[in-house]
């Protein structure tokens, strides 16, 4: 962009034109690390942005149509998570412009007394900015800046100078100006500087109308672009000399392109966390608690430089990530009681009960060159879905900005799942965050369904180490058999999905029916059928695949991770019936493998939103997903002659399996106890 009127010209005619820039902020503004275009985030991202970054000061204008959106009225809370010794401050500003696109906004039609209660509610000191006239509003908007920058920085000094004592009270400016200010004042004898009709094009005729474009022009002119530029285009040097150098300018903050400021993170060598794997599927564990273990050793990694931070909405525990509170600590900078459980104003494990203020802190704190986990139950991921969208197309765009450095990667893990939220009932039983990652662009989304822990280990430390992605990595936190040892894991993840042979029986001739999974219980439920198979069956040749990397079944022409069509062959064979099951929706396996080699042949079971407070076996009945559903479905799909007998017997094992859990609240032994054995 050339700074003459060449490069004012081209700067023009690109704002909000086809094939041009947004006209609010987005990745193509140097300098944002904030999509305006969703509203609702402007804040959360500012906080997640200065947490352990004690000299970053983030000024946030909020919007009063923006501050009525969920995520922002949650997250003036974010002051009672932000420590004065070890992180930076956020100065909000309040935008009380009074109108949204065409209505009132409800802030804007509030007293001032009210607003002043609420905000101080929320912690902080308000400072007000009001009026209609430019020069003295800037005067006053300048000194209000200084005042809060001062309160600011003696905020700090006191608290990395005495320790911490207690939660501060943060300036706040509310701002009151007209919307559309300094623009057209009355539009075809309708008012608009001050109403909702100023809203984005005060002027909409420009082109057809003569009076609206002398009224642009006129409008134009008033800012007197005499004074500001030359003859050329350029600006004068006495207002240019104004602007800072180097990275002081807004546009070349390297917190805003967070991937220039990246301390890698001391990561361990997760093979020293595994499980040791001696026989498949003997042994239960909770596999979330190896990497809970691992994130531990993570803290203390990253103490120096602190740039790592788990967010969870206070489901770390429960998770069985608590692992981490042997070294970290919950954050509240609130007030701390002697019974409460690892709770500190300098801790780094963030559990807020909102999944928009986890989520949106990690993308600030991702956008600005640090490293974290969002872990959460899987149905409520959905609660910020939107946002996981948003930070993906953000990525995607980045792309093709070179100027743009690679930021560490959106890492989720959902936990918790459909299948296992027995107790919690229908609720808690959601996989949709898969079809939303899913519908994502190749380039930048992943999703993950490591079977056990080793390899969510291995998962987990591929997607620390990875940038510029939104990683989704699906697992239960339940007790669970354990498949593979930490070697095969680690190779079953970099393939993506692989032949487990010791729970097939196939011959040189090939399999008749191949079994295959995505996510731990389908592994459970597919390994168990192939076993129910091996036992009653033996003459059904079955090949049992697992599939760790949803994103190795499309084709390679839709994402990076497709497998080519030989390999995929050589796993699926070309032609023979495939049983898959799946943890999220079926539709989802259904959609990827459009472009495969015969993908009529494949029978997916998987979530079809049946669920209730029921057992853990009867969530894959209901589903019509259990060992029983899948042997049949093998019987049937691979027309096995004597297949009678056998789908008889899965009939009656699941009536069975219906009085037994009504009778006894739990699944029956043979389900309950199952494990491997050869024979
Ligand atoms: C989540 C979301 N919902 C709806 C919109 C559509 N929208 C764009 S601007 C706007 C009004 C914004 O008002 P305010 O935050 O007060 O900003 P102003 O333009 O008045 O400064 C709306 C509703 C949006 N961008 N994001």
């Amino acid at each position: 962009m050339s700074q003459d009127t060449a490069g004012l010209r081209r700067l023009f005619r690109q704002f909000s034109t086809p094939g041009g820039i947004p006209s609010h902020d987005s990745v193509t503004t140097p300098g944002s690390i904030h999509e305006g275009g969703e509203l609702g985030y402007v804040l959360v991202h500012a906080f997640g942005a200065v947490f352990d970054n004690p000299d970053l000061i983030a000024v946030a204008v909020v919007g009063d149509g923006e501050a009525e959106t969920g995520p922002l009225a949650g997250s003036w809370k974010s002051v009672k998570f932000l420590n004065p010794v070890s992180d930076g401050a956020v100065l909000p500003v309040l935008h009380l412009n009074g109108y949204k696109i065409s209505g009132p906004t409800v802030l804007g039609r509030d007293r001032d007394e009210d607003i002043q209660k609420l905000l101080e509610a929320c912690g902080y000191e308000v400072h007000w900015v009001e009026g209609v006239d430019p020069l003295p509003m800037h005067q006053a908007f300048a000194t209000t800046l200084d005042t809060c920058y001062a309160k600011i920085r003696t905020i700090q000094t006191q608290a990395r100078e005495e320790g911490f004592s207690k939660r501060p009270i943060w300036p706040v400016i509310v701002l009151r100006s007209l919307k559309g200010w300094t623009g057209p004042k009355f539009v075809d004898g309708l008012p608009v500087e001050g109403t909702f009709r100023a809203h984005q094009v005060p002027l909409p005729n420009v082109r057809q109308d003569p009076d609206h474009l002398k009224m642009l022009e006129q409008w134009m002119h008033s800012y007197r672009p005499q004074d500001l530029f030359d003859e050329n285009g350029r600006l004068v040097p006495e207002l240019a000399a104004l602007a800072p150098k180097g990275d002081r300018r807004m546009g070349a903050n390297p917190h805003a392109n967070g991937g220039k400021l990246i301390v890698d993170l001391d990561l361990p060598d997760f093979r020293a966390y595994s499980l040791s794997v001696t026989k498949p599927a003997t042994e239960r564990h909770e596999s979330t608690r190896q990497l809970g273990k691992l994130m531990r050793d993570m803290f203390k990694g990253s103490a120096r430089p602190k740039n790592f931070r788990l967010f969870c909405p206070d489901e770390t525990n429960s998770n069985r990530l608590g692992n981490v509170f042997e070294v970290e600590n919950r954050c509240s900078v609130g007030k701390i009681i002697p019974i409460d459980d690892h709770v500190a104003a300098d801790g780094r494990v963030m559990e807020v009960l909102s999944e928009h203020l986890c989520q949106g802190w990690l993308e600030g704190y991702v956008l600005t060159g640090r490293h974290g986990l969002f872990a959460t139950y899987e149905a409520f991921a959905m609660v910020s879905a939107s946002m996981t969208v948003q930070h993906t197309k953000w990525l995607e765009k980045s792309l093709a900005l070179p100027w743009r450095i690679p930021v560490p990667s959106l890492n989720i893990l959902l936990t918790s799942t459909c299948w296992r939220n027995d107790h919690n009932g229908f609720s808690h039983q959601g996989p949709g965050l898969i079809d939303t990652v899913l519908a994502m662009k190749g380039t930048v989304a992943r999703i993950y369904l490591p079977p056990d822990a080793n390899c969510l280990l291995s998962v987990a430390d591929h997607c620390f180490r990875s940038r510029n992605y939104v990683n989704l990595i699906v697992i239960d936190k339940q007790p669970q058999l354990q498949w593979l040892n930490t070697e095969t894991a680690i190779k079953h993840c970099a393939a993506g999905a692989t032949i487990w042979s010791w729970a097939g029986n196939e011959e040189a001739r090939g399999p008749d029916v191949v079994l295959a999974a995505a996510g731990d219980i389908p592994t459970l439920e597919v390994v168990a059928a192939a076993w129910l198979l091996r036992k009653h069956a033996p003459s059904l040749k079955v090949r049992v695949v697992n599939v760790v990397d949803l994103m190795c079944l499309p084709p390679p022409i839709i994402h990076p991770h497709g497998l080519e069509e030989t390999r995929f062959v050589e796993l699926f064979t070309a032609a023979k019936p495939v049983v898959f099951a799946f943890h999220g929706y079926q539709r989802a396996v259904h959609s990827i493998l459009h472009g495969r080699t015969k993908p009529e042949r494949f029978h997916v079971r998987g979530f079809i939103d049946e669920g209730t407070t029921t057992t853990p076996f009867d969530m894959v009945v209901r589903n019509k997903m259990s060992r029983f559903h899948l042997c049949m479905e093998a019987l049937r799909r691979s027309d096995y002659a004597q297949a009678g007998p056998l789908m008889q017997w899965c009939e009656t094992m699941l009536s069975k399996h219906q009085t037994y859990t009504r009778a006894n609240f739990q699944d029956m032994p043979e389900v309950r106890d199952w494990i491997w054995t050869d024979t």
